[in-house]
């Protein structure tokens, strides 16, 4: 059994914490918003995500997990803290605390609370410790930049104690499932640390175990990250020039995936999240010059949220009887069936519509209340008088809803962007559907 001190109580924090803790090690979790202790110390959980609530609370009445407000001296210390990008605070709460990054013009990594979670182990570190970073960072962090940190206590990264580098690769909405089933890669500054990491994963991963470097482990995250990106901005492009084209990208997609080498992901609204719509841009960081794909995919998608508001445009004006015209927009959340609004572009077309002088009146029944002013309670208040309504997040919910329930919906203009609502269906009711990607039935 060890002592393992977890900094950060978030997405990948709180359940790795649970995780050690419910396979016998004894565990403090770390995070300084006074806001998540107290929900967490009333059995209650933050982070909307299933099976968390009764792992999280297992954990706490057995004893083997405590939550504090700062960290105390242990075997262990994994650092799960966020690392946006500058200038895009994490919900603007850091965990853990932070240090000040210097602001530039490109789209960066802020490392100010993975430094703020490091300085904060500082006084605790003892010898024969591990220390293990599981933020996604820049390549080169680990070595380069909490080693370093580390070595302020004056031993030896690699010699008195270890230092591994072991992304989190879960998907949100089956963390839990995954962290425990997926395989892990563990890089250490040296092949010691990653030994005794992987030693410790041992306690819960039934997934294979690979070690490496350091530095291989952190591209092989971004890699990974990017991958999905790039793949999600073909799809992307695909279905602009569909809409072009007059030919519905989502059959096009369909029969071209049933080649047994091509698997092309979906367009939608474009790309949120806290990983994907994040990590590519730490490679690009590392090199602007050799990058072009990478940054231009990024650009891709996050263009996306700006063509949805022309679909909107489209078939409906701003103004178009005097009064606002008032759009409904489902789902605020960054995908299906989640809680996690960073970063979404559901935030980002809302937005964009209501600076073109639209009435939103936007719903999402896993978002907590007054993430956006022009949020409503339920989904009739959303509809009501609405002449457009946007899906923007394809949550189960919305997947199963039928014309006979938008009652309040003045208008009869439908704008699907995750193709989550059956057209034929809507438009014998008498709806004017638009599908982001379907140029097919276009007048
Ligand atoms: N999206 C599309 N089309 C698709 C798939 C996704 O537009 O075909 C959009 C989603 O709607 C969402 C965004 O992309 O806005 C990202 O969603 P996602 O489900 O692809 O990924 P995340 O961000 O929830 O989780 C990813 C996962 N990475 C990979 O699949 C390679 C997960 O395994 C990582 O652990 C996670 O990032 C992370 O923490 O890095």
């Amino acid at each position: 059994m060890k002592k393992i001190c977890v900094l950060g109580l978030g997405y990948i924090g709180l359940p790795t914490a649970s995780l050690f803790a419910t396979h016998g090690h004894q565990v403090v979790g770390v995070d300084v918003r006074p806001r998540v202790l107290e929900t967490l110390n009333h059995g209650s959980v933050h982070i909307e995500e299933p099976g968390l609530k009764t792992i999280v609370q297992a954990a706490l009445r057995s004893g083997n997990l405590v939550v504090r407000p700062v960290p105390e001296p242990a075997d262990v210390f994994i650092i799960a803290v966020p690392t946006p990008l500058v200038g895009r605070p994490d919900e603007g709460e850091s965990p853990i605390g932070n240090c000040d990054d210097q602001e530039t013009d490109l789209q960066q990594a802020s490392l100010s609370f993975v430094c703020g979670a490091a300085e904060s182990i500082l006084p605790h570190l003892s010898r024969g410790c591990l220390v293990v970073l599981e933020s996604t960072s820049p390549p080169g962090t680990t070595a380069r930049l909490v080693a370093p940190l580390l070595e302020r206590s004056g031993l030896r990264a690699g010699i008195d104690f270890r230092l591994a580098y072991c992304p989190e690769r879960v998907l949100p909405g089956r963390i839990l499932e995954e962290l425990v089933r997926n395989n892990r890669i563990i890089g250490g500054i040296e092949p010691q640390s990653a030994e005794e990491a992987c030693e410790l994963y041992r306690a819960f991963v039934e997934g294979e175990i690979f070690t490496t470097d350091a530095l291989t482990a952190e591209m092989v995250k971004l890699m990974e990250n990017t991958f999905r990106d790039v793949n999600i901005a073909l799809a992307n492009e695909f279905a602009r020039l569909a809409e072009q084209l007059g030919l519905d990208v989502w059959q096009a997609i369909d029969l071209a995936n049933r080649h047994p080498r091509v698997r092309i992901l979906k367009p939608g609204p474009g790309v949120g999240g806290h990983c994907i719509a994040v990590d590519p841009w730490f490679i690009a960081e590392a090199a602007p010059d050799l990058t072009p794909l990478i940054q231009t995919a990024r650009r891709v998608n996050d263009a996306m949220p700006r063509h949805v508001v022309e679909l909107v445009r489209g078939a409906c004006p701003p103004s178009a009887a005097g009064a606002r015209t008032v759009v409904a927009c489902l789902g605020l959340s960054y995908k299906a069936d989640v809680d996690d609004v960073r970063e979404s572009p559901a935030l980002a077309v809302i937005d964009l519509l209501e600076s073109q002088g639209y009435a939103v009146q936007a719903y999402d029944p896993h978002v907590r209340p007054g993430t956006r002013s022009c949020q409503v309670g339920s989904l009739d208040s959303a509809l009501d008088g609405a002449a457009v309504v946007v899906i923007l997040t394809d949550h189960a919910d919305f997947r199963r809803l039928r014309p006979e329930q938008f009652v309040g919906a003045r208008g009869a203009v439908l704008v699907d962007t995750r193709n989550a609502l059956g057209r034929d269906l809507w438009e014998a009711s008498g709806w004017h559907v638009i599908r982001l990607g379907d140029g097919s039935a276009r007048d």
